[in-house]
């Protein structure tokens, strides 16, 4: 048996923050509280963690590991793209596992597990996509839910590849909703994006700035207002992942306000970073070729006041990490070809953090709902992640808040060759983390051992 007891520290959940202890037995927390006698008592490893924060280890709903979404395949596998969440502070992750085009749910799901076993270094679960819906896919829904995935993912863009009309919608939602199930939605007008995005490259604009302009802020609050009553007409709960946009904030607590079982997401990029990026010189606007595009201040703002008011609930990383020489050998003469994602899951933290407690904006118990606890309760992972409590994983972060945290594409663990907050030196610095009683991150160094992640076999939320 192996007990550690963090004392001094912070201890922070969703209602407040706490000058405690945490007592760890093995893998579990055991106890939360005055316990720093038992040190004199009982053989404990004692890890003092003195003015610093003990956060609940994040939790991450939005990856896309060793995954060929919209193009050739992210550069993150699941070892160095788990490596890179455990340095970030992100302890569980629910990665999106694709549809393989020609095989079924169950064996697409089977060939994504078969890249994530012995690989991943922090526990995980998967959402399963679903963009072709075969004869059967109906029934092998119960299957899917039945292995622990209990969320699935549908596309209202990208027509001829992933993209379901409204007809299949309203049928996922209603199947999903009937299980228990969660549905995610990329809400986005597909066809109104492909044709403004023609229109674009007929004009002469194909750079990455064709991204921006063929995907306006009105293309997304249609389709966000569309899934919402699609979802309200199949009685089922919706889940809308990046929302970027002011208008969809709206129409989410518009949806909510009317008792609707509608959350939403979004991204630390949308929250952080400005349109002025697809502007830059050369294709290195090709970096924030991500989906839907980077929004003006304005609609950044509407975000971060949807965090505050609890409109939206999540914020993920969509981490879809595509290297800037993969977009530019694609899309280097025609946007449309860019494959869109860039990275994410190593900075969600200490940029949110940074930029939103450090800053006022988020209180630090808002940050936790906001990166472990409502994520945890969203996709039936509460209360073994998400919290610090007896009876949870022992997933730990330490968080110094007088420190600072310098990105750098040179010092990060993602295996990719930018970051979009390059050079960004952010108040707060992540310097030990812990997953199941096991350190794993030191000082920005990964010293777990590899391959020791879990599958999360999922429940429904009731
Ligand atoms: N949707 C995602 O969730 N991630 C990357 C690209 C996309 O369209
Ligand atoms: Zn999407
Ligand atoms: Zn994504």
């Amino acid at each position: 048996m192996t007990r550690t007891l963090f004392t001094g520290g912070t201890v922070v959940s969703t209602t407040g923050s706490l000058r405690t202890d945490v007592l760890v037995v093995d893998e579990a927390v055991a106890a939360v509280g005055n316990l720093s006698q038992l040190a004199t008592t009982m053989d404990v490893d004692v890890v003092d963690v003195s003015g610093c924060l003990l956060l609940p280890g994040g939790v991450d709903v939005h990856t896309h590991l060793d995954s060929g979404l919209n193009g050739p395949k992210t550069a993150d596998d699941f070892e160095s793209g788990t490596i890179a969440a455990a340095a970030g502070g992100t302890t569980t992750l629910v990665d999106f596992a694709a549809q393989v085009p020609g095989l079924g749910l169950m064996d697409s799901l089977a060939a994504h597990a078969d890249k994530a076993r012995g690989k991943a270094v922090v526990d995980y679960g998967f959402h399963m996509c679903v963009s072709d819906l075969y004869d059967g896919a109906m029934a092998d829904f119960a299957d899917v839910v039945a292995s622990g995935v209990t969320s699935f993912k549908v596309f209202m863009a990208y027509r001829g590849t992933l993209m379901l009309d409204d007809g299949q919608l309203f049928d996922v939602l209603r199947r999903a909703g009937s299980l228990g199930a969660q549905v995610c939605v990329h809400a986005e007008n597909g066809d109104v994006i492909d044709r403004l995005a023609a229109d674009l490259v007929a004009a002469g604009t194909t750079g990455p700035r064709g991204h921006l302009l063929s995907r306006p802020p009105k293309t997304e609050v249609e389709a966000v207002r569309r899934a919402i009553a699609i979802a309200d007409m199949a009685s089922a709960p919706i889940y809308l992942v990046h929302v970027s946009t002011a208008g969809a904030v709206e129409a989410v607590a518009a949806a909510r306000r009317n008792g609707g079982a509608v959350a939403a997401e979004t991204c630390t990029h949308y929250l952080t970073l400005d349109p002025e990026m697809y502007e830059a010189p050369g294709f290195e606007g090709g970096k924030v070729v991500l989906t839907p595009p980077l929004r003006s201040e304005e609609h950044r703002n509407a975000l971060w006041d949807g965090l505050g008011l609890g409109d939206l609930s999540v914020v993920s990383s969509d981490h879809c990490p595509y290297c800037l020489a993969d977009k530019e050998r694609y899309g280097k003469d025609d946007f449309r070809q860019i494959p869109n994602g860039g990275p994410g899951v190593e900075h969600r933290l200490p940029v949110l953090y940074g930029q939103g407690v450090a800053t006022g904006r988020l209180g630090i118990e808002r940050f936790v709902e906001l990166t472990a606890t409502a994520p945890a309760k969203q996709f039936g992972l509460y209360p073994r992640k998400g919290v610090i409590a007896a009876g949870s994983d022992a997933d730990l972060v330490v968080l110094d808040p007088d420190g600072e945290t310098r990105i750098s594409a040179d010092t990060q663990h993602q295996r990719m060759d930018y970051t979009p907050w390059e050079g960004w030196v952010l108040p707060g610095r992540i310097t030990q983390v812990w997953s199941r009683g096991e350190r794993i991150v030191e000082d920005g160094r990964y010293v777990g051992a590899s391959g020791r992640g879990r599958f999360l076999a999922r429940s429904v939320v009731s």
